[in-house]
């Protein structure tokens, strides 16, 4: 992979996007990669939750920029079919990321601009760290947030606060986007990584199957009327309730004692 590290420690992988000539900026090449990575990790049984972050940017600055956005050199002669057909090669990644069976977090260190703000989104939860800046600069550009951001944003933080940030191009700092609720979590930049992989490791200290059937009961539900999604999330509670760790995590409960959760 020329612009994607990926690390595996203690269940948990950490998928560096690394252009640093562009401030990781995502071109074909690197959503390709992306993808790649991520249909393998889905396979991997020793992988339980993956955190996508930024690579230092040319000066080795680690807190530069996690995605400064689609890459603007490969996007500026693009016919309107070309167009298209970046934003679905970016689709089939980011739904993945939002759809794998592993939790993703992304850990956003420095500028989160354009599909760097959308692929962020396309994670189960964002960590800023405290220089983190957020914003979809695109009809500044005279283009339309094409890899998500004019749904995912509306989802995440209300359409009025969604309309004003793509119509006015503004940045807002790591502390408004918590406030919004764009992010989940704002911590020192120096603390980022080693926030991320403590929520990774509680995560994983759960039961994983039942994380990863709750993350698809939120997932699926979210788009239907409440009725129907209640009885999906009745029908996936079955199906926990005929699993081991559910056996032993009541059963240790009652027992007063650690449960012993496996994958299943
Ligand atoms: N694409 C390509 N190259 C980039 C990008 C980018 N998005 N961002 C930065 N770079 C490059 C710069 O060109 C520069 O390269 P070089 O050193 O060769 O000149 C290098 O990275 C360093 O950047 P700067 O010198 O500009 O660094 P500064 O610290 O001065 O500024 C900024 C940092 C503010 C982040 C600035 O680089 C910037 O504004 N970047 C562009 C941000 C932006 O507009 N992003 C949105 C892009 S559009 C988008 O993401 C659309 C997504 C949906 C597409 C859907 C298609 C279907």
């Amino acid at each position: 992979m020329n612009n994607l590290k990926l690390d595996v420690a203690d269940q948990i992988a950490v998928l560096t996007i690394s252009r640093p000539g562009a401030l990781n900026a995502l071109n074909s090449e690197t959503l390709d990669e992306l993808n790649t990575a991520l249909t393998e990790i889905e396979a991997r049984d020793d992988v339980k939750v993956v955190i996508l972050t930024g690579g230092p940017d040319k000066k080795d600055n680690p807190y530069k920029s996690f995605v400064a956005g689609a890459d603007i050199a490969e996007m500026v002669n693009f016919s309107a079919a070309e167009a298209r057909a970046f934003g679905m090669r970016a689709a089939e990644p980011f739904f993945k990321l939002m759809n794998m069976r592993q939790v993703t977090i992304a850990a956003v260190n420095g500028f989160a601009l354009g599909g760097g703000c959308e692929i962020a989104m396309a994670c189960d939860i964002r960590i800023a760290a405290d220089n983190a800046t957020f914003a979809q600069p695109e009809t500044g550009l005279g283009i339309i947030p094409g890899f998500g951001g004019t749904q995912r944003l509306a989802r995440l933080v209300g359409m009025g606060r969604a309309k004003e940030l793509i119509f006015t191009c503004d940045n807002i700092d790591a502390a408004e986007a918590y406030r919004i609720g764009l992010v989940n979590k704002v911590v020192a930049k120096e603390e980022l990584m080693d926030t991320a992989k403590k929520m990774a490791s509680k995560i994983i200290s759960k039961g994983s199957y039942a994380v990863s059937i709750a993350k698809a009961a939120i997932n699926n539900g979210y788009d239907m009327d409440i009725k129907n999604a209640v009885e999906m999330e009745a029908n996936l509670f079955g199906i926990t309730c005929s699993t081991h760790d559910k056996t032993e995590g009541m059963t240790a409960f009652l027992e007063r004692r650690a449960a012993d959760l496996t994958d299943f």
